[in-house]
Formats: C-alpha cells, sequence, structure tokens
C-alpha cells in the first residue's frame, strides 16, 4: 500500500530524527534539522594568548584532518570563539570567529572546521539550549611527575581541579556530563575517546595537554600554511608598509600562490628595507628578566644590527607601554622608527596580526626568546621564503642561546 509505506517512511524519518536530535535540541524539536554530522569541539586553559592557542588549533586541526577517509569522517571541528583574552586590554564585547583573524576558506582546505555560528545554523540551534554530549577536561596524570613514567596514556579519573569549563560564554550552551580525562599523548590519541562514543556533540577543554602529532614535519606546516590572514587584515598590514616602509610584495619578493596547497617552498624572498623588531614586554619583561633585555640594551642591540644591515629604517611591534616605547624610540633617535598603532575599528587581537604581517616582510627580523608572537613570525617567514639567517634571531637578555630553527618542509 503506497500510503501506508509513505506513513511507515514519515514515521522512520521521525524515529531517526530523535534520536539524532535527542540530546541536542531541547526545547522547539520542529526547527530541528536532520544533519549527518558530528562535532569536535575544544577549548583553552583561559590565561593562555593568542598565540599558544593558535598552536593548539592546529594539534586538533591535523587530528580532525586525519579523522577524513576514516570511519569517523563525520566529525568536524568546531573553532572556538574568541572571547577576552588576558592580553587584550580592549575589552570585545561578544564572541569573536575565526574569520576576524584568518581566512576560512584557506583553513576549510585543510581540515573539516566550521565556525561556532555555523554549527548553530546547521543544527539550528538558535532558539533553543544546546547540551554538549560528553566534555572532557583534560588534565596532566598526578603520578607521572613523581614517578617519571611518561607513557603514552589516558584514563578518566577524579578532578584535580574542579572544572570549569565556562562554554566560551554562552549562555544558551550547558552540559550534564562532564568528566576529568587524565593525559599523556598526542591529539590524535583521542580517537579513542570518539571511537566507542555515539555521541554527536564532544568537548575536549584543556586541549593544550595534548600534544603535536609530530611537531614541523610536513602535516604540521600543511596545517600553518592553511592559517593564512583575513584578507582585510593583510590589507591593512600592506597599507603601512606601502605607505612608511617602502615594502610592497613584487618589490620584496613575497607573492605566494591565492591557494596556500599550491606553495612550493622557494627561498627568494628578499623582504623590505626595513629591520623588523619584536620586543615582548609586559608580563616577559616581569617574568624572564634574565632572557629580555631592558629598553636600553634592546636599543643598543637594535643600533647594532641597523648598522650592520646597513639600514635607517627599523619597525617595532611590542606590548610595551607607551612610556617603554618613547624611551626606545628615544634612544634610537637617529633612525626611522616606526609602530603601528591601529585605529579605534580594530580589535587588539587584529593589530597583534597586523603587527606580525608587518614583521614578518622585512629584510631582516629579531624576536624575544621562546615568545609564541615571535615563532609564530618565523614560521610566516618560512612560508614567505626567507634566508634561515634573517629569521630565527632574538633579542639578547642576560642569556643569548641561538633559537632554535625550525625549517619548512613540505
Ligand atoms: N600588538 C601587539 N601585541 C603584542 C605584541 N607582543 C605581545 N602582544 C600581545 O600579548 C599577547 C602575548 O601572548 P601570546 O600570543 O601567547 O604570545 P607569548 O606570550 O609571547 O608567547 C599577544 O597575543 C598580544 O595580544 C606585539 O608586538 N604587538
Ligand atoms: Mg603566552
Amino acid at each position: 500500500m503506497p500510503n501506508r509505506l509513505i506513513a511507515n517512511s514519515l514515521l522512520f524519518i521521525i524515529f531517526l530524527k530523535t534520536i539524532l536530535m535527542n540530546e541536542v535540541c531541547e526545547i522547539n524539536q520542529n526547527s530541528c534539522k536532520i544533519t549527518k554530522y558530528r562535532y569536535i569541539f575544544y577549548d583553552v586553559n583561559p590565561p593562555e594568548g593568542f598565540n599558544l592557542r593558535r598552536d593548539v588549533y592546529m594539534r586538533f586541526a591535523i587530528f580532525a584532518h586525519k579523522l577524513k577517509n576514516t570511519e569517523l569522517s563525520n566529525f568536524k571541528l568546531v573553532l572556538p570563539p574568541w572571547t577576552n583574552l588576558y592580553h587584550w586590554k580592549k575589552k570585545v564585547s561578544t564572541q569573536i570567529p575565526w574569520s576576524h583573524f584568518f581566512d576560512l576558506k584557506s583553513l576549510k582546505r585543510f581540515s573539516p572546521v566550521i565556525e561556532m555560528y555555523e554549527f548553530f545554523d546547521e543544527v539550528n540551534y538558535k532558539f533553543t539550549k544546546t547540551k554538549i554530549d560528553e566534555v572532557y577536561v583534560l588534565q596532566h596524570f598526578r603520578e607521572m611527575f613523581q614517578t617519571g613514567n611518561f607513557e603514552d596514556k589516558m584514563l578518566i579519573e577524579d578532578c584535580i581541579r574542579k572544572p570549569k569549563t565556562n562554554f566560551y560564554y554562552y549562555n544558551n550552551i550547558t552540559s550534564d556530563n562532564i568528566k576529568c580525562l587524565s593525559f599523556h599523548g598526542y591529539a590524535s590519541d583521542l580517537k579513542k575517546i570518539l571511537k566507542p562514543s555515539n555521541a554527536q556533540t564532544i568537548l575536549f577543554d584543556h586541549a593544550e595537554v595534548a600534544l603535536h602529532d609530530r611537531f614541523g614535519d610536513n602535516i604540521y606546516w600543511k596545517a600553518r600554511r592553511s592559517m593564512r590572514f583575513s584578507n582585510e587584515l593583510k590589507r591593512f598590514a600592506a597599507v603601512f608598509r606601502s605607505k612608511y616602509l617602502n615594502s610592497s610584495d613584487l618589490a620584496d619578493g613575497t607573492i605566494l600562490p591565492d591557494d596556500w596547497e599550491a606553495e612550493t617552498g622557494k627561498r627568494t624572498a628578499k623582504g623590505g628595507p626595513y629591520l623588523s623588531v619584536h620586543l615582548r614586554r609586559r608580563d616577559f619583561a616581569i617574568g624572564r628578566t634574565k632572557d629580555v633585555p631592558n629598553i636600553e640594551e634592546a636599543a643598543s642591540q637594535i643600533i647594532e644590527l641597523l648598522r650592520k644591515l646597513n639600514l635607517n629604517v627599523v619597525f617595532i611591534a611590542t606590548d610595551a607601554t607607551i612610556k617603554e616605547y618613547e624611551q626606545l624610540e628615544r634612544l634610537l633617535s637617529d633612525y626611522k622608527v616606526h609602530r603601528f598603532f591601529g585605529v579605534e575599528s580594530l580589535t587588539d587581537g587584529a593589530v597583534a596580526i597586523i603587527d606580525q604581517i608587518i614583521c614578518s616582510h622585512a629584510q631582516y627580523f629579531v624576536g624575544t626568546h621562546e615568545s609564541t608572537f615571535t615563532f609564530r613570525i618565523q614560521e610566516e617567514r618560512e612560508i614567505m621564503g626567507f634566508p634561515e639567517h634573517t629569521t630565527f634571531n632574538r633579542l639578547c637578555g642576560d642569556t643569548c642561546e641561538k633559537p632554535s630553527i625550525w625549517r619548512i618542509v613540505y
């Protein structure tokens, strides 16, 4: 009977829809769309800065990338929206999507990532409450540091600290299934959690506990190359470079293909006719006095470099206070000194990226010891193909070992 068939099919669809959507659409069931996808969320220890967060993103983007073409290929990685960070002085009033900083199309060419709003849209959550099916708060094994036994492992254990998952400050997201997962291993090991689970949504908090699968291999660099900055931020940097630093991609030899997948790795970048400096202050100037110079020492090292390079223009990226920066400027008064001050409409995060872009295009770069802000600039220069000796340089404190060289591989 065709009618019965139709009725049965309808019932079956409703049944399917109910099991699929049961956990996630609490109110307003009718508005729920059927989606065949499952979702990995992650979040990072709140005090961590932007550039460490970019590194954690890579660990999870690589994890999700490796799920493609496996039995877990219906998982997508939901990008954790940006909320106020410790280093951002100008507060943001809402969750910021990744497209504010990065080119989403490029990210998606590497890994099945989506923005939070795309997730909301896919499951039509807008007016409903979202309950994450399973939350795992990663923590280090307590006994590992006592016994020195660093085998890879994971185990649901008592929480060492009371978990404070904030769900990106959305007041319509919760979970009633939060566990602590003692973990020592690589991000991709987390598929052991995905495999036996039939949850549609899984959140890993304190994701920074999971390590890179393989730091510095070609997959690492693919993930890294896919993290192209948004066109808007690139434009701000380009205007500044052209206006103050006599720098353009054509003249500097820094034109890259539109698609990062087409990059071949030529070491032919020349860079603009300026020295760029990343001078990390604030918490580094307090907590790492041995490794970072004071302002006078920084100035004399910069002058030495300018003389050696026969340059008279320097671009300073720094989180220094205005007072410190003015002191530096005075000490460098024989030279043209530039800093990007930004405009009112730019977020602190955007200004920081524009600083990084301008630094990465200089003929010669010198950074701050063990700052992830500096590391990201060095990677950018590796991608553009600068000679290594122009990139892996640091300002000296009392200590001055040479920075590690992380060469790009394809
Ligand atoms: N605009 C700007 N911000 C900076 C600079 N250096 C540090 N910051 C800010 O301070 C934060 C430092 O945190 P993070 O990104 O984790 O780098 P790290 O702490 O140096 O390893 C950055 O994200 C920026 O918000 C700089 O040169 N320019
Ligand atoms: Mg930091």
